[in-house]
């Protein structure tokens, strides 16, 4: 070795540890997760809908053009959560336990949430919001019935709300940390709640810890509530109609690049009638509504800015990676009618849902809802948001990637190791793939994502979609990169490849849970209550059981 050259290693061996010490420090993680958004509601996704702070995380970040989630709330829970298909994790279902080892109702012991992985890597650990991942959210529940509650599954603190669904202004079954607390009193805004005690406990971490946030909003999930001063900002905006809104979204995402122009913008369903077929009294019936829904994401945007604002006032927003996505597709389960009871709708006690006609324009430019797993039923808007790590601003990224990914990318990112036991339990690999390489426009190395949810299910492997509505339902082929709106079905062109896909799917259901599977897909019968007993369980199983005002019923949506 040259002298000069032993110097510059002498050097390097001395320097070393100094660039150690100033290695960039670990990422904050904010994974912020909506409730039946669909995949167009937010203004750079091709909405209306006024999201200027989304629309800047989106322009400093990526957005992702085919994330997926599982169409139902407490499985896309259960798989960001454990970074495992939702059987896996108990939850192939919701919170009705069926005997089965996949669908439980509740977490099983096989699997570890982000907070006790991010835990192990140093993290601070918070949830606001919306749980879902328990059957136990009654009041005065005993400690053993909170095995399964947010902090017995690694949150150091834990503000919301435990069951599925629940009134904005008053709802019931919130909680702090362990303790259940009464109703709240006028003044109480879940949007607001969530972000404002998630504030608190990111002021509470040491300075030089970091944290996980899981800000999961209820918003805009079923009863449709609002202030009234954000709902008057679109009163009268959604009399343009249903058919026309859907085309001028779809024209907003071609523009933005958000979906190839190529693929045909799906038709709207038989039973949704024609905007210009309904009375002037029926379209202001349907204006409200969606003004209702509009104003339940236009506070999530406002609630976001609030967050983003006081991360930058403390300093914390350029290292902070922030995740914003949805649970599942819009929600049809009122049917074409939708639902609106209560004066004036969108105030605290009424019951206001979309319904069938305006899911349809939710999901633009795709087939069908929550609860099944065409594209319209599983696609998220994912936003990506992080200075310090993701160099690009505004780009667009086309790798498809689904909420089971959010596990790996955390572990990738904090340095955790994800356990094959955890408190002498053996743990199940996880399934996901981290976005880190997808955040550098580089490939995801996958074999296939696969979805199953009451009989609904999917294989996606490559381009190829193989995809079945209901468990009686035909298989149906589709090429997702020329015809992502699933209207070409191929399946009878292409038996041979049917055939594999089937088989494949088949080998997944069985090694993950989905089978052996409750006849009736886990979910639970519908009854015939008030909104408020269906609003705690989020709803049926997709049928669309009431009409009013005249528009034609579907049968199942
Ligand atoms: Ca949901």
């Amino acid at each position: 070795m040259t002298p000069i050259r032993f110097l510059f290693c002498f050097l390097v061996v001395l320097i070393s540890p100094a660039f150690a010490a100033e290695s960039p420090a670990k990422p904050n993680i904010i994974v912020i997760l909506v409730d039946d958004m669909g995949f167009s509601d937010i203004g750079c996704y091709g909405s209306e809908i006024h999201t200027p702070n989304l629309d800047a995380l989106a322009a400093k970040g990526l957005r992702f053009t085919q994330f997926y989630n599982t169409a139902r709330c407490c499985p896309t829970r259960a798989s960001l959560m454990t970074g495992l298909y939702p059987h896996q994790a108990g939850m192939g279902g919701m919170t009705r336990d069926s005997g089965l080892d996949g669908y439980r109702g509740d977490l099983n012991n096989q699997c570890v949430t982000l907070a006790e992985v991010l835990r192990t890597a140093g993290y601070a650990t918070y949830m606001t919001g919306k749980w879902h991942l328990t059957k136990f959210t009654h009041d005065n529940t005993p400690p053993e019935h909170q095995l399964n509650w947010p902090l017995q599954r690694g949150f150091d603190h834990y503000f919301g709300i435990l069951a599925g669904a629940a009134d904005y202004f008053h709802p019931k079954t919130l909680t702090h940390d362990n303790t259940q607390l009464p109703e709240p009193k006028d003044g109480f805004y879940t949007t607001d709640a969530f972000v404002g005690n998630a504030l608190q406990f990111i002021d509470d971490t040491p300075k030089d810890r970091p944290f996980f946030l899981c800000l999961a909003f209820n918003a805009p999930h079923y009863p449709l509530q609002a202030p009234p001063e954000d709902i008057a900002k679109y009163r009268g905006k959604y009399k343009i109609g249903w058919d026309k809104l859907r085309t001028q979204r779809h024209a907003k995402q071609v523009d933005l690049g958000i979906v190839d122009k190529s693929w045909v913008i799906s038709p709207r369903p038989e039973n949704i009638p024609a905007w210009d077929s309904l009375t002037p009294e029926e379209q202001d019936r349907f204006d409200q509504i969606m003004a209702v829904y509009a104003a339940c994401v236009d506070h999530v945007d406002q609630a976001v800015g609030r967050l983003v604002e006081a991360l930058k006032q403390r300093g914390e927003l350029d290292n902070t990676l922030i995740l914003f996505l949805s649970d599942n597709g819009g929600n049809a389960e009122t049917g074409p009618n939708a639902k609106m009871v209560g004066n004036p709708p969108g105030s605290a006690g009424s019951q206001v849902a979309c319904g069938e006609s305006w899911a349809n324009v939710e999901n633009t430019p795709f087939r069908r809802y929550k609860h099944f797993v065409h594209e319209g039923g599983v696609s998220t808007p994912l936003i990506a948001f992080w200075p310090d790590g993701i160099k690009a601003q505004g780009e667009l990224r086309t790798q498809p990637g689904h909420v089971i990914d959010i596990m790996a990318t955390c572990v990738d990112l904090s340095g955790a190791k994800y356990p094959t036991e955890f408190k002498g339990k053996s743990i199940q690999p996880m399934e996901g793939r981290s976005l880190l390489p997808a955040f550098a426009n580089q490939p995801i190395d996958r074999d296939a994502i696969y979805w199953e949810h009451e009989g609904n299910a999917a294989i996606r492997v490559g381009d190829w979609k193989l995809v079945r509505y209901h468990r009686d339902g035909a298989w149906e082929l589709y090429d997702l990169k020329i015809d992502r709106t699933e209207l070409h079905d191929l399946a009878a062109q292409q038996p041979e490849r049917v055939k594999e896909l089937a088989a494949k799917w088949e080998a997944w259901a069985k090694r993950a849970k989905v089978e052996p599977s409750p006849a009736d897909g886990g979910k639970k019968k519908k009854k015939k209550a008030g909104a408020g007993k269906a609003a705690a369980d989020d709803g049926g199983g997709g049928s669309n059981q009431r009409t009013q005002g005249g528009c034609r019923l579907a049968s199942r949506i």
